[in-house]
């Protein structure tokens, strides 16, 4: 990995950025994957580059629908076996949600190394891989329709981190629920899924494996609760209010006239 000093102001950032570039070297990450992290880190400057409280409610109400799901799975792409695997396999244990490889651009050398990275951070069994992906989602054409028929073809609740928003309203049509993790409050899967955490998959993942754990010590009515009281909608609008006067604010503080209106 490219040596970044950890004074660096944006230290974080840029050893993100290097642990996809390993990841695209090393087979997981495909290069679209590069331009789509881009686009993730654009609205990570918007939100301030922090998990901020909408995000907040998004992860509680996560971790509550993943611990009263019967039959929860966890959706693996590229970008996230490179940034977040030791994450996921944890949420896997801590929920009992089975890992699943899902790609947008598959191929069998990447189901592979993405199957393989899992497995070096304990995950046991992991669907999707080869003919395991022989089940497919109605009325989806992209490679995504691939799924297993022992993990998304037949989960309740399913986990579909930094994800395209066609099969987000195939699964939903489904009658699963969706959560998802996008920085792009505007992206259609951010407005279709069920819970949609708006933060960096790099931050948001770490916490929610510490709310699943802070969590399965309540009872499923309060787990029913938090979900029952979250409107993923509102969080939406939050997340969008929240950039808006982050940029009046900003706007202001170089002096323009016109900062205040609006
Ligand atoms: O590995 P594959 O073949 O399944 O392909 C994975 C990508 C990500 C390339 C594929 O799913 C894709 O093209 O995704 P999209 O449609 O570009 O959507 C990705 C969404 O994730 C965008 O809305 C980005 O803003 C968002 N995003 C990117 N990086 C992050 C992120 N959200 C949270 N954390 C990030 N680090």
């Amino acid at each position: 990995m490219f040596m970044i000093p950890p004074t660096h102001p944006r230290y974080r950032s840029l050893v993100e950025r290097e642990r996809l570039v390993e990841g695209f070297e090393s087979g997981l990450v495909v290069p679209q994957g590069l331009i789509a992290h881009g686009r993730g880190e654009a609205f990570d400057y918007l939100i301030g580059e922090e998990t901020q409280e909408f995000a907040v409610r998004a992860i509680e109400a996560a971790s509550a629908a993943l611990l009263l799901a019967e039959r929860p799975v966890i959706s693996v792409n590229g970008n996230v076996a490179a940034l977040v695997p030791e994450h996921v396999v944890a949420l896997s244990r801590e929920t009992g949600a089975k890992l699943e490889v899902n790609l947008f651009y598959r191929s069998r050398e990447r189901e592979e190394a993405i199957a393989a990275a899992l497995r070096r951070w304990g995950a046991e069994d992991v669907l999707g891989v080869g003919e395991d992906a022989s089940a497919q989602i109605p009325e989806l054409q992209s490679e995504r329709r691939r799924v297993s028929p022992r993990g998304i073809l037949v989960a309740d609740v399913v986990f579909v981190p930094l994800e395209d928003g066609d099969r987000t309203e195939a699964l939903r049509r489904m009658g699963k629920m969706v959560i998802t993790v996008d920085l792009n409050p505007l992206s259609r899967t951010a407005r279709t899924a069920d819970i949609t955490i708006i933060d960096n998959v790099t931050r948001a993942l770490p916490l929610l494996v510490d709310m699943v754990r802070r969590h399965k010590s309540l009872g499923r009515d309060s787990l029913r609760s938090i979900l029952q009281g979250y409107d993923n909608g509102r969080v939406i609008g939050e997340a969008l209010d929240h950039i808006c006067k982050r940029l009046r604010d900003i706007s202001l503080s170089f002096g323009s006239p016109n900062a205040h209106r609006g």
